[in-house]
This record gives C-alpha cells, sequence and structure tokens, in this order.
C-alpha cells in the first residue's frame, strides 16, 4: 500500500498489472456530515457483511474540514474489533496534501482491494467538499447519512449532497426527530428531485414529475416505475439497528441498477472519468518531470510576467507532444 500513496513509475506499474483482475468488487460510498456517525454505521456494516461471509474492504478519507481532529485515530478505535480479522481491511487515507488527487488515490486503493478478492468495499468520506463528492461517485451505490435535526443539515444536503444519495440514513434515530428527518427527507426528495436530478445521471429516473402528486404518493423510494428513488433507513448505528435493513437497501440498490443496465452505464461512466484524470495527471507528470529547456524558459517567463500562462501552456504542450523534443 505505501506503493500505492508514493506514486511514481513503480506504483502505476502495479496498477497496472492489479487491474485486469479488479471489476468484481461492490463499491458502497458513505458519505454525510462530521460527526453524523458514519465510521460507526462502517463498522455495523462490516460486522453485517461479515456475518453474510463477505470480504469487505475499508477506506476512510480523513476530512479535510477543521470540522473534527483524529479522524484516522477515531476510525481506528470505532473499527478495531475487525483488526485481527483477515476477511476485513482498513485503511485510511489522509487529505491534506494530495491537492486534488484524493480521489485517484482512492480510486487506487478501491482498484488494489478489488483485485486481491474483498467482495465488498466501503468508501467513507465526509461530506463537505467536491473532492468528498468525486469521491462518492467512486462507488455504485452512495448513501448519505443524516442525523435528526436535519434543519442543520439541509444546506450540506441540497449543496450537491442529495443528487448523489441512492439511499439515505437517517442515524442517531435513537434520538427525537428521527420521523421528522425522515418527513423531511421524503418531501426534499419529492419536490427537488426533479431539479436535483434533472442531466446529472442521464438515464437515472425520469424524475420529470413533480407537484401535488409526487408529494401525495405514498411508497418511499426504491424502485418505482419511475425508476431509482433513494430509500431511507432508520438506523442507530451506535446499537447496531437497522444495519442489516440499511445493507439490504443498498443490495437493492445494486439490483434495480444491474436489471436497469443503469449499473453498466454508470460503470462507463466512471472508467471514463478515470481514464480522463489519469492522462491529464500523466500528460503533467511528464511534462514536468521532463525539466527540457523550453519547460523551465516557459516557468520563468510566466512567473516574471513576460507572457501569460495561457500562452505558455499552449505553447508547451504543442513542443512536449512534438516527438523531436520528447526524446531530448
Ligand atoms: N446517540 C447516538 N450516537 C451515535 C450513533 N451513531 C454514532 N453515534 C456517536 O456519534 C459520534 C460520532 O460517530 P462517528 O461514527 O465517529 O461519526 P463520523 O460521521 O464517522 O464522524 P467523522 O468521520 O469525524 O465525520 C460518536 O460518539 C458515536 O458514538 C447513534 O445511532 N446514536
Ligand atoms: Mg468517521
Amino acid at each position: 500500500m505505501r506503493v500505492i500513496d508514493e506514486r511514481g513509475a513503480q506504483h502505476r506499474d502495479l496498477l497496472r498489472a492489479l487491474a485486469p483482475f479488479a471489476g468484481k468488487a461492490r463499491v458502497i460510498g458513505i458519505t454525510g456530515t462530521p460527526g453524523a456517525g458514519k465510521s460507526t454505521l462502517v463498522d455495523q456494516l462490516v460486522a453485517c457483511a461479515r456475518a453474510q461471509g463477505l470480504r469487505v474492504g475499508v477506506v476512510a478519507v480523513d476530512p479535510t474540514s477543521p470540522y473534527t481532529g483524529g479522524a484516522i485515530l477515531g476510525d481506528r478505535i470505532r473499527m478495531q474489533r475487525h483488526f485481527l480479522d483477515e476477511g476485513v481491511f482498513i485503511r485510511s487515507l489522509a487529505t491534506r496534501g494530495h491537492l486534488g488527487g484524493l480521489s485517484r488515490s482512492a480510486a487506487d486503493v478501491i482498484t488494489v482491494l478489488d483485485a486481491a478478492g474483498f467482495d465488498l468495499i466501503i468508501v467513507e468520506t465526509v461530506g463537505v467538499g467536491q473532492d468528498e463528492l468525486e469521491i462518492a461517485q467512486l462507488a455504485a451505490t452512495t448513501v448519505v447519512v443524516v442525523t435528526p435535526g436535519l434543519g442543520d443539515d439541509i444546506q450540506a444536503i441540497k449543496a450537491g449532497i442529495l443528487e448523489i444519495a441512492d439511499v439515505f440514513a437517517v442515524n442517531k434515530a435513537d434520538r427525537p426527530g428521527a420521523d421528522a428527518a425522515v418527513a423531511d427527507l421524503q418531501q426534499m426528495i419529492a419536490l427537488g428531485g426533479a431539479l436535483a436530478h434533472a442531466g446529472s445521471r442521464p438515464a437515472a429516473t425520469g424524475h420529470g414529475h413533480g407537484g401535488v402528486a409526487a408529494i401525495m404518493r405514498p411508497e418511499t423510494g426504491g424502485l418505482t416505475e419511475r425508476g431509482w428513488e433513494p430509500l431511507i433507513i432508520k438506523t442507530v448505528a451506535s446499537q447496531g439497528a437497522g444495519v442489516d435493513e440499511l445493507l439490504a437497501a443498498c443490495t437493492a440498490h445494486a439490483k434495480a441498477l444491474d436489471e436497469s443496465g443503469e449499473g453498466a452505464q454508470r460503470a462507463a461512466q466512471r472508467r471514463e472519468q478515470r481514464f480522463v484524470t489519469l492522462l491529464s495527471d500523466l500528460l503533467l507528470e511528464e511534462v514536468t518531470a521532463r525539466q527540457t529547456a523550453s519547460y523551465r524558459e516557459a516557468l520563468r517567463a510566466t512567473r516574471a510576467g513576460e507572457t501569460d500562462a495561457y500562452s505558455a501552456a499552449i505553447d508547451l504542450l504543442g513542443r512536449a507532444l512534438r516527438p523531436a523534443e520528447a526524446a531530448s
């Protein structure tokens, strides 16, 4: 795993060798506001999945935000009962110093675990930034964890989290207000669904309905005639309540995706995204690692303000793609 963190040619070769063996694992993303109980839920989900005989990998992405401290230690403590279990592998990824490369690191760790034969891979991220949204999208199924007293969370949910949720866990349901939170979510899904989903997931569900009929409809998500709508599951992670139901909801989602063909479509999208990101990373690495005279000159001229960044980058790329200089 250290090689995975360090990047470089060795890293690349290893990933390349492993990649053909990956692609079988189910990936579930768990996101939500800091302290919502994500790690506690993951710990319980691991126990459930182990009871079903599945090998489980966990990737915990530490928050970038100043909201929480010592997340690595916290996650370890919350999941430590699985440490001696060979069917469980837990890995924390630090966010600091990755500068946007975090989703690539997470994707790489997923690939390694997948190739190593883990059946289920759970990725925990704090749903606060763009990075985190990207990481959640590495998953086939995304669970958004909210807590009663949704009012506080509502901004965070509106800021893009609603549209990535396949399943909602209303955790800390032992506290007052859990049913109100469920009702709030149902209403948000009914009202906001049409807007939030528009265009974000092409074949998703045709959330083009809405209005009173949508608010009145009795079902609370799952596979409807309009396609998949987020299931809402109440959980008390600290006591393990509702966790079986949560895992079952994720399984139902995976099944619905497979049957509609949307799963394959999303997987294709993820592969495309991965390819494009990797290509741009590699291009940048190539150009900067070579430190050609023209690279150094472009850098100098840009710093000195003698040329603008656009001209410098476009000209340099033009040169870098020319074989003559690439060989120099
Ligand atoms: N009352 C109650 N407390 C819970 C429940 N689930 C988790 N907690 C507590 O909530 C606190 C935060 O739990 P974590 O699992 O660390 O939450 P998290 O979302 O992983 O937190 P970060 O990773 O720091 O964002 C801990 O003190 C848990 O014991 C629950 O269902 N009910
Ligand atoms: Mg956590």
